[in-house]
């Protein structure tokens, strides 16, 4: 049934040594010209088969001798079989003539046009859509490309590893030729041919080798990519100081195009970059945006190390490279920015996000079992819970140890296609430790919980803690074994002064007990600080406790978690409140008094600006509906809407004082901590104060809009005023637009789009697709396809979700409708109805009546069919 699994894994039969390609590019097609030097793995040869997909096949010959359809090969639906290669030792020569039309590859996968210009994506299994091979990250080859072109249309001729020769040819048309002298698998291979303009730097590596450094982009963007370049070279420092790798080509360059399914791409010395990603510049991007610009492009460069030099054995093991390069762009950003900050926006994804997907039927371990299209297995959970295994790692055996380990790692594997339980090996051996149990992270699904029971003995002076752990079912797995945990703990006294240091325990069993001797009074219990493992806590604290930590924890991690737990516990019971009152009795809800003077205390808390700004927001949609079952969305969004609401008024005072002394004109633009963290928390006031909905605060954030110098600060005017329609909405929407139109910047319009497409109202469903109808709409754009779509279905749930059904009706036909263009952005939205089970009667029949159409639809891809069918079992 097209199923792959792990278990089936079997080392492939036949090498490619070495690959020559010569890509003919003409308005018509591409042609490629391949030469394979391949060897047969084992003495006895046999059939070669090789993976091939909308392909023309002009001719095919070995060692110089044509192959003849029949007798020579056979052809598939999904390749193409070499009937009898020659069964010797010595490698022997393919010559492979393919044609495609780049300009119809609207799946973005293979070589493919976008604005004009040739670009790759080979991940996963992109390279068979560019010609016949062994489309496998264990078959790694050395790399010759040539590339010719019409020289106006694209003068900009890019591929992987170093360029070794350039010229004119007849007609217009020129030629460039790379070499790239590191084995790699082909999901690494990229070429660009292009109009573009770039920027230009250079780095010097820590044996002194110079490289040079480029990004590229369409000319009116150009000044848009200082920021990545700083980016990339603080990666490269980052990465020789803290892993001691070093940059490995002469040249590195990064191009930005406007049409890529993913966020970008780390092609060998050539990485493709979605444009959202790299793009920054003080009016257009905000202070999130440079954020993900310093992380995607830090993400990209640590992976010449961590998924290229040492990659993956096969496409299981994709945490290997990937939950690893999360971990060290986390930690890079970290040592840029501020580390709690960066802590706290790490787990909330986590906690929003993969927790989500971890208690749903798509549940996998970081090391999944089967798959039936790769492309839907780039989760949160192989990229982000990966990275909280491997920072478990880090935890368990230290910084000197962890190093220890990527050395040994590095050391043992350079240049091969290697496993998880390789990594695990390494980091065992490199420290002499036991990492058996360890394993268990990769083999089982689910979100831990741990739960914790603490006492004090005041005769004894001795607090005895008892950690017990369990995992529920997931799909597949009925029952878990106990997991290795380290859990981060410290003793807090009553001032929030240590009576016993930070430590680790390590919970191995399915309850421990740990008594810790001479503690002088009865202490608080800090617990998983810095949220020391992937799981959830089952300790409940009272509300004293828990505002206790929230002003003195000494883990600044901690401290918002606590925050966070409290506002929980007030907005779970405002919604169980709301769903059994009348619509009379709902006016009348209340927030405890308790709760306002919480907020008061941490708005005039001194505390950093970022900490603060994150602990006065209320958690979000997702965190709350977790803990509700069926999730009630109506409920949820209405008491959202409610609580902010009422602080905005209750706090209106101190939020406009605070806000007023964040106030600093004619600053000049930074992005260093301190002055993002005061925009941030200045923007939060601005939120609240906006939800208290009165005419003031309208016209507030009216002159926040016109006042702002970034974009961080226009965006927040916007976002704060979409949910009351009034003339500064009105106002403010239009500039916002006019203004990004005359400026053609394409990302400005994105964001436009999704702030009304998360936008509730009665009407919000009409007003989509209305802005699917608009001029600035491009339904073959990625990019524009989320940030109107995808946006209203996973960030506008009460429209979504709204009980008439429309909302799923109209995303069941867009992923259909999708699915024929681009099933891997289709696939991604069809996500939106996975977890139907979590919701009421009505609404279950409604989602599942989406999926089982559009799993029962004739042409639906694999894709989206392995999504809509996994949803449904
Ligand atoms: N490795 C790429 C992902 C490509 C996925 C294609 N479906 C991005 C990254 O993780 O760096
Ligand atoms: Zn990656």
């Amino acid at each position: 049934d097209g199923k792959v699994l792990r278990s089936a894994y079997a080392p492939p039969p036949y090498t490619i040594e070495h690959v020559d390609l010569d890509f003919i590019l003409t308005e018509a097609e591409a042609v490629v010209y391949s030469t394979l030097r391949v060897k047969s793995n084992h003495a006895a040869g046999g059939p070669l088969y090789l993976d091939g997909e909308d392909l023309e096949l002009r001719s095919i010959s070995l060692d110089g001798v044509p192959l003849q359809e029949g007798t020579g090969y056979t052809r598939g639906e999904e390749g193409l079989t070499v009937l009898s290669p020659p069964a010797k030792p010595l490698p022997f020569e393919l010559k492979i003539v393919v044609a495609t039309k780049p300009q119809d590859n609207t799946q973005l996968s293979g070589l493919y046009k976008t604005s004009g210009n040739y670009c790759t994506q080979c991940e996963a299994v992109g390279f068979r859509r560019i010609t016949y091979f062994l489309d496998r990250p264990d078959v790694m080859s050395t790399y010759k490309v040539r590339v010719e072109a019409d020289k106006k249309l694209y003068p900009i001729l890019l591929s992987n590893g170093n360029e070794v020769g350039r010229g004119d040819l007849p007609a217009g048309r020129h030629w460039a030729a790379f070499e790239d002298p590191f084995k790699k698998p082909c999901y690494l291979f990229a070429l660009v041919a292009a109009k573009l303009e770039g920027i230009e730097s250079e780095f010097t590596t820590c044996s002194g080798r110079k490289v040079r450094l480029y990004i590229w982009s369409e000319s009116e963007n150009k000044d848009q990519l200082d920021w990545a370049m700083q980016s990339l070279k603080d990666s490269m420092a980052w990465d020789e100081r803290k892993y001691g790798r070093e940059y490995d080509l002469d040249v590195f360059h990064i191009v930005a195009v406007n049409d890529f399914n993913m966020g970008a791409m780390e092609n060998k010395g050539l990485n493709v970059f979605n444009t959202a990603c790299v793009l920054a510049k003080q009016s257009t991007a905000t202070d999130d945006d440079y954020e993900r610009v310093q992380g995607v492009v830090a993400h990209e460069y640590f992976h010449n190390w961590t998924g290229n030099r040492v990659t993956c054995r096969d496409w299981f093991q994709l945490t290997l490279k990937e939950g690893l390069t999360v971990y060290r762009d986390q930690t890079f950003s970290a040592d840029m920015t501020s580390p709690a900050v960066q802590r706290i926006e790490n787990v909330r994804v986590m906690r929003s996000h993969q927790f989500v997907e971890d208690s749903g039927p798509m549940a996998h371990p970081i090391r999944p079992e089967s798959y039936l299209a790769i492309d839907n297995f780039y989760t949160l959970t192989v990229y982000e819970k990966g990275a909280e295994v491997i920072r478990m790692y880090h935890t368990l055996l230290g910084e000197e140890g962890f190093r220890k380990g990527t050395d040994l790692y590095f050391d043992r594997h350079d240049g091969c296609a290697v496993t998880c339980d390789d990594f695990r090996a390494a980091m065992a051996d490199a420290n002499g430790r036991d990492l058996t149990q360890f394993e268990r992270w990769y083999t089982q699904a689910g979100t831990p919980t741990v739960k914790a029971a603490g006492a004090y003995d005041g005769a004894t002076k001795t607090y005895t803690l008892t950690l017990s752990q369990s995992t529920p079912p997931t799909p597949g797995q009925p029952t878990k074994l106990p997991l290795h945990i380290p859990v981060r703990i410290k003793l807090l006294d009553r001032k929030g002064g240590a009576l016993l240091p930070e430590r680790i325990l390590e919970l191995t069993e399915a309850s421990q007990t740990f008594v810790f001797n001479s503690i002088a009074s009865e202490p608080v219990l800090s617990l998983l600080r810095g949220f020391s493992a992937p799981v959830k806590l089952d300790f409940p604290l009272s509300d004293e406790t828990l505002a206790f930590l929230a002003a003195h924890d000494d883990d600044p991690f901690n401290r918002w978690d606590a925050s966070q737990q409290l506002g929980k516990r007030v907005l779970l019971a405002l919604v169980a409140e709301w769903q059994v009152a009348d619509r009379q009795s709902r006016q009348q809800l209340e927030l405890p008094d308790a709760f306002v003077a919480t907020f008061k205390a941490t708005l005039a808390a001194s505390l950093d600006a970022s900490l603060k700004a994150y602990s006065l927001a209320l958690p979000d949609y997702s965190v709350l509906a977790q803990d509700m079952s069926p999730i009630d969305p109506d409920a949820l969004i209405a008491v959202l809407r409610f609580a902010r609401r009422s602080l905005g008024q209750r706090m209106r005072k101190e939020l406009l004082a605070m806000y007023e002394s964040l106030t600093s004109p004619n600053e000049k633009f930074s992005v260093a901590p301190s002055e993002v963290g005061r925009r941030r928390l200045r923007n939060v006031c601005l939120d609240f104060l906006a939800a208290g909905g009165d005419e003031q605060s309208l016209q507030m954030c009216r002159k926040h809009f016109h006042a702002a110098t970034t974009m961080t600060d226009r965006l927040a005017a916007f976002k704060a005023l979409a949910p009351f329609p009034s003339e500064a909405l009105d106002e403010v929407q239009s500039i916002f637009y006019e203004r990004a139109k005359a400026n053609n910047e394409a990302l400005v319009i994105n964001k436009w789009f999704a702030v009304q497409a998360s936008t509730y109202s009665t009407d919000a469903l009409e007003k989509v697709k209305a802005l699917t109808k608009h001029e600035a709409f491009d339904g073959t754009n990625p990019n524009r396809v989320r940030s109107v779509i995808n946006t209203f279905a996973a960030l506008n749930p009460a429209a979504f979700h709204d009980l008439s059904g429309s909302g799923y009706e109209y995303i069941g036909t867009q992923v259909l409708d999708l699915d024929k263009r681009n099933p891997q952005v289709a696939s991604r939205l069809c996500n939106n109805f996975r977890d139907w089970k979590k919701y009421n009667q009505k609404r279950q029949a409604l989602m599942k009546a989406q999926l089982v159409r559009i799993r029962d639809c004739k042409t639906v891809s694999k894709d989206v069919f392995e999504i809509a069918s996994r949803s449904l079992e």
